[in-house]
């Protein structure tokens, strides 16, 4: 048992709290008649939820009791990307035409170190897992290269656990910056992912337990993309087959999003290619 098993649901909770304090700006300048109009609808929908099931007195105390409990242990974010962000990168990406974008969860830190191409992300001397080369290239929607993009890649470890969110792994394991080169290409050593367990001793782990659901993500790979005068794209790539990809609990997998790997010639794990598409800004 390696310490990253006593990794807690208020410690990943707590730590996705804070993060998130710190690196959001939150828009302010929402009109009146906006918050009023948003928040009007989101009260209707649970007082309409209420009425239609007859919610009893037990039900409400359990409800807010819950609610309390998302907060003390920290899964605001948590409960929010799993079950709510996937809608609004819906009405994000409604417009663009470059590749197909995904949640950023709660997990993402910026200014990873910064990896020349071609890069293997900071990991441990021996770290588990099978070796996983991801390549590709950067592009805008007319098929140009977009020389020195940046990728962004963060990614869970092969235990299922997000450095800097689980006691126990180096600061940067697993998350990089990497510089693609002059013809936007890029590549990447890394170890394959596992399958994400949401934390189950807390607010969100009891809700699954109540509710008879299962708490998976399957294992994914998150990326952010950017290059100068082009649209930030936050996206996910998962594995083909693998376990829960056909029932991500947060509701974020896409077709074109799925990678297939194959194994590689020299038989040291597993490569695969993957090209970005951002949109102009
Ligand atoms: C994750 O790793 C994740 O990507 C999301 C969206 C939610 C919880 C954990
Ligand atoms: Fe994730």
């Amino acid at each position: 048992m390696t310490t990253e098993t006593e990794a807690t649901a208020a410690a990943s909770g707590a730590g996705a709290t804070a993060r998130f304090r710190e690196n959001k700006q939150f828009a302010a300048n929402t009109s009146q008649e906006r918050v009023s109009t948003l928040a009007n609808r989101v009260i209707k929908a649970i007082n309409d939820t209420v009425l239609d099931e007859k919610v009893t007195y037990d039900e409400y105390n359990a409800f807010k009791a819950w609610l309390i409990r998302v907060g003390e242990d920290g899964e605001w974010p948590l409960f929010l990307d799993v079950w709510v962000e996937h809608s609004i990168v819906e009405v994000a990406e409604a417009n663009r035409h470059g590749s197909k974008g995904a949640i950023e969860g709660p997990y993402y830190i910026p200014n990873a170190p910064v990896l020349n191409n071609p890069a293997t992300l900071p990991m441990r001397e021996d770290e588990p897992g099978t070796p996983l080369l991801f390549q590709g290239q950067v592009r805008n929607v007319a098929g140009e290269p977009l020389a020195g993009a940046l990728i962004e890649l963060w990614h869970a470890d092969d235990a299922g656990f997000y450095s800097q969110f689980a006691p126990g792994l180096p600061e940067w394991n697993l998350r990089g910056s990497i510089i693609a080169d002059e013809q936007g290409n890029f590549q990447i050593n890394t170890m394959q992912p596992a399958p994400y367990q949401i934390p189950t001793d807390g607010a969100c782990g009891a809700l699954i337990a109540a509710a008879g659901w299962h708490a998976w993500r399957p294992a994914h790979l998150h990326f952010k993309v950017s290059a100068a005068e082009h649209q930030l794209i936050t996206t996910q790539l998962y594995f083909e087959g693998g376990e829960h990809v056909s029932d991500d609990i947060a509701s974020a997998v896409k077709p074109e999003l799925v990678l297939a790997p194959t194994e590689r010639a020299d038989r040291q794990g597993r490569e695969v290619t993957y090209d970005f598409i951002l949109d102009p800004q």
